[in-house]
């Protein structure tokens, strides 16, 4: 049987789940979206990740047009029907089609997507051997234009980084903020262990709180590892002991490269393998 997809509180066939050309979303990239990982036919942090869903939806003034519990059902009964235990959840809602001009109050029925689909992760050698990343140039969207806490579906900032960082050989790249402060990376959130401390820059450095990120902290204070965010600068990011990227997708991944430059050992640190081994008990408990 075909992958289904579920639009509007129906299943269709991949290959037969479409949207209208006039939808806002497609038009504007005027929607929100989430990225959401199940493990053993549970998916993680679900709640979290509607309540995100449901922030952004309120930043860009979208009514979601279904409740958070009609939206779990749906997240659960469209991973059943697919016989998706361990993958990946995009949910998408759109501001829906309206007329070719920009005001959303011309728009109806915004549409609510899931689509659900076996994870395809990051090599085997990029946990074991760390990750090379580069500083893009394009800096993080001004928090004061578009704030990168919404998790809206122009991620155009964070695609023109990506291909800075695929020119370099990356499948990852470090974003600076407006400040020239550490942001984060084009779709995961960046650590730095130095001194036995765990830094990560705050909320206000532009970024968005990554609901793995939030994981990591916890996990880090649990094991004794006190935890700072704090404004950090590309120098932070040379001289640290260890650095690491949390998202859904990549889980925790170590980073041993930035700009050329070993990070620490140049191989994945001790306290990055020790939270790597905890968030995969977490995520799998
Ligand atoms: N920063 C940005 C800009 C992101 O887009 C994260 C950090 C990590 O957040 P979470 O909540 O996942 O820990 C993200 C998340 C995809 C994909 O398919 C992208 C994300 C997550 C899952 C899938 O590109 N980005």
């Amino acid at each position: 049987m075909a992958l289904q997809v579920y639009i509007d509180g129906q299943l269709y066939d991949k290959e037969n789940a479409k949207i209208s050309v006039y939808d806002h979303g497609l038009l504007y990239g005027d929607g929100v979206f989430e990225g959401m990982r199940s493990y053993s036919g549970k998916v993680f942090r679900l709640q979290q990740h509607l309540d995100r869903l449901w922030d952004s939806a309120k930043a860009i003034a979208l009514a979601i047009p279904i409740t958070q519990a009609a939206m779990a059902q749906a997240v659960n009964d469209t991973l059943q029907v697919n016989g998706i235990r361990d993958g990946y959840i995009r949910l998408v809602v759109t501001r829906g089609a309206g007329t070719l001009g920009l005001d959303p109050n011309r728009t109806s029925n915004p549409q609510v997507i899931i689509i659900t689909d076996h994870v395809s992760l990051y090599p085997r050698e990029f946990y074991e051997q760390g990750l090379e990343i580069v500083t893009a140039s394009t800096t993080r969207n001004h928090p004061a234009a578009l704030n990168p806490r919404i998790k809206s579906l122009n991620y155009l900032n964070n695609i023109l980084a990506k291909l800075e960082g695929m020119k370099a050989g990356c499948i990852e790249a470090l974003m600076l903020n407006h400040k020239g402060e550490v942001a984060e990376c084009t779709g995961d959130n960046i650590f730095l262990v130095r001194g036995g401390q765990l830094l990560t820059p705050p909320t206000d450095a532009g970024i968005l709180e990554g609901i793995t990120r939030a994981a990591v902290m916890e996990l880090a204070t649990g094991a004794g590892i006190l935890v700072r965010e704090l404004s950090l600068s590309r120098h932070d990011v040379y001289v640290a002991d260890e650095c690491f990227l949390t998202g859904s997708a990549a889980e925790v991944i170590p980073v041993v490269k930035v700009d050329n430059r070993p990070i620490g050992q140049g191989t994945p640190g001790p306290v990055t393998r020790d939270l790597m081994r905890r968030f995969h008990e977490l995520a799998r408990s």
